[in-house]
C-alpha cells in the first residue's frame, strides 16, 4: 500500500531529521493549513453558501472587499489568535497589524497573509488561494509594531500558499527545499504528493497581463516583444502565454512545470514600483521560486533582499524559470 504522509507527519519528521521546524512553528503552519480547509470549504460552496459577491467595503489600497476576502481574513485571525505561536498578523484586507490580544499568551512569529489572492476571479469559479509569510519577532523589544514586520524577504522562517482549484493543494518552503500536499477531502488531511519541487531553468512559458503592454517600461517591452517574435526572432524559440489573473494559480503553474511570471511597473502609476504587494504576495513566493531552484528580482535586484518601508508596500515582480528571470533583469540592469 502507498503510504501517505500527512503534513503532521512530515513536520514532525522534518524536525526530528534536521531539527528545522520547531514546535511553535509546526503549530503554526498547521493552523494556517487548517483555516485554509475552512476557507476552502466556503470557497467550494460558491452561490449556495451565499459567499459569492461584494462585501461593500474597501481595504486599505482602495479596492473594493469581496465577501470570501472578508471572510477569509476573519477565519486566519480567528485560527490563529488563542494557539501562543504568534505575537501579531498582518493581512492585505487590514490597514493595520492585529496584535494577539492580551488574553492570550503571546509567541515569537509574525504572520503576514493575503487571504484570499485573486479576487477578480472569486465569482467567476477560477483558482483562487491564500498566500502567507513567516517572520520571527526580533528578539528584545516590548510590545509588537508595524517595525518589526519591516524585514527583508530572506529573513522568512516560512512561506506558503493554498490554491484552491480543481484540487486544493498546499505549498510550503521553511527553506530546505518546497513541498507540496493535496488535500483528501473525504478524511480532511493535507496528504503530501510532491516532496523535492523544481522548477526548470528554461522555459518556453510566459505569464503577464499583456492589456497593460502600453503602459510598460522599455525593458519589459522589449522582453515581450522578442518573446512574441518566436523562434524568428532574438529569441529563437516560440513561446506560449498563459495568464490567470491570480498570482497563486499562475506561479503554481510555474512552480509544477516551469514558466516566467511578470506583474511589472506601469506608467499609469509612476510613482508605484506595481501592483502587487512585497510583504504578503512578493516576498512569500519569492522563497518558494527560490527554494525550488528559480529566481525572483524586481527586474534589478532580488527580491528577498529588500528592505520593506512599509507593511503594503508595493513591488515589480520578475519570477520563476532561473534563465529567464535573468534574461528579464539583464534587460533591466542594461537599460539602467
Ligand atoms: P488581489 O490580491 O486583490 O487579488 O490582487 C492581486 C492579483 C494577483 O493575484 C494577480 O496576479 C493580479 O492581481 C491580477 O491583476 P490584474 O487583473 O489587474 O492584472
Ligand atoms: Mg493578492
Amino acid at each position: 500500500m502507498t503510504q501517505h504522509i500527512s503534513l503532521t507527519r512530515y513536520l514532525v519528521e522534518q524536525q526530528r531529521e534536521h531539527g528545522n521546524i520547531p514546535s511553535q512553528l509546526r503549530l503554526l503552519i498547521e493552523v494556517v493549513a487548517r483555516a485554509c480547509k475552512r476557507i476552502a470549504i466556503s470557497v467550494n460552496k460558491g452561490a449556495l453558501g451565499e459567499v459569492l459577491g461584494s462585501a461593500g467595503t474597501e481595504n486599505v489600497q482602495g479596492e473594493v472587499q469581496k465577501k470570501l476576502d472578508v471572510i477569509s481574513n476573519e477565519v486566519l485571525i480567528e485560527a490563529n489568535e488563542w494557539g501562543g505561536h504568534l505575537a501579531a498578523m498582518a493581512s492585505e484586507e487590514m490597514d493595520d497589524i492585529h496584535v494577539v490580544p492580551n488574553r492570550y499568551p503571546q509567541g515569537e512569529y509574525l504572520l503576514l497573509f493575503d487571504p484570499l489572492d485573486g479576487s477578480s476571479n472569486i465569482d467567476v469559479n477560477v483558482s483562487i488561494g491564500t498566500i502567507f509569510s513567516v517572520l520571527t519577532k526580533p528578539e528584545g523589544q516590548i510590545g509588537v509594531s508595524d517595525q518589526d514586520f519591516l524585514q527583508a524577504g530572506q529573513r522568512q522562517a516560512a512561506a506558503g500558499y493554498c490554491v484552491y482549484g480543481p484540487q486544493t493543494t498546499l505549498v510550503l518552503t521553511v527553506g530546505s527545499g518546497v513541498v507540496m500536499f493535496t488535500l483528501d477531502r473525504e478524511q480532511g488531511t493535507f496528504v503530501l504528493t510532491n516532496d523535492n519541487v523544481q522548477i526548470p531553468a528554461d522555459t518556453k512559458e510566459f505569464a503577464v497581463n499583456m492589456s497593460n503592454q502600453r503602459h510598460w517600461a522599455a525593458p519589459v517591452q522589449r522582453y515581450i516583444g522578442e518573446c512574441l517574435e518566436g523562434k524568428s526572432g532574438a529569441r529563437g524559440k516560440d513561446f506560449n502565454m498563459r495568464w490567470v489573473g491570480s498570482m497563486v494559480a499562475d506561479v503554481h503553474r510555474i512552480l509544477c512545470r516551469g514558466g516566467v511570471f511578470l506583474y511589472p511597473w506601469d506608467s499609469r502609476e509612476p510613482t508605484k514600483p506595481g501592483k502587487l504587494r512585497l510583504m504578503y504576495e512578493a516576498n512569500p513566493m519569492a522563497f518558494l521560486v527560490e527554494q525550488a531552484g528559480g529566481m525572483a528580482t524586481n527586474g534589478l535586484e532580488r527580491i528577498m533582499d529588500l528592505q520593506p518601508t512599509q507593511l503594503h508596500e508595493r513591488v515589480s515582480v520578475v519570477l520563476g524559470s532561473r534563465n529567464e528571470v535573468q534574461v528579464v533583469t539583464d534587460y533591466h540592469r542594461n537599460a539602467s
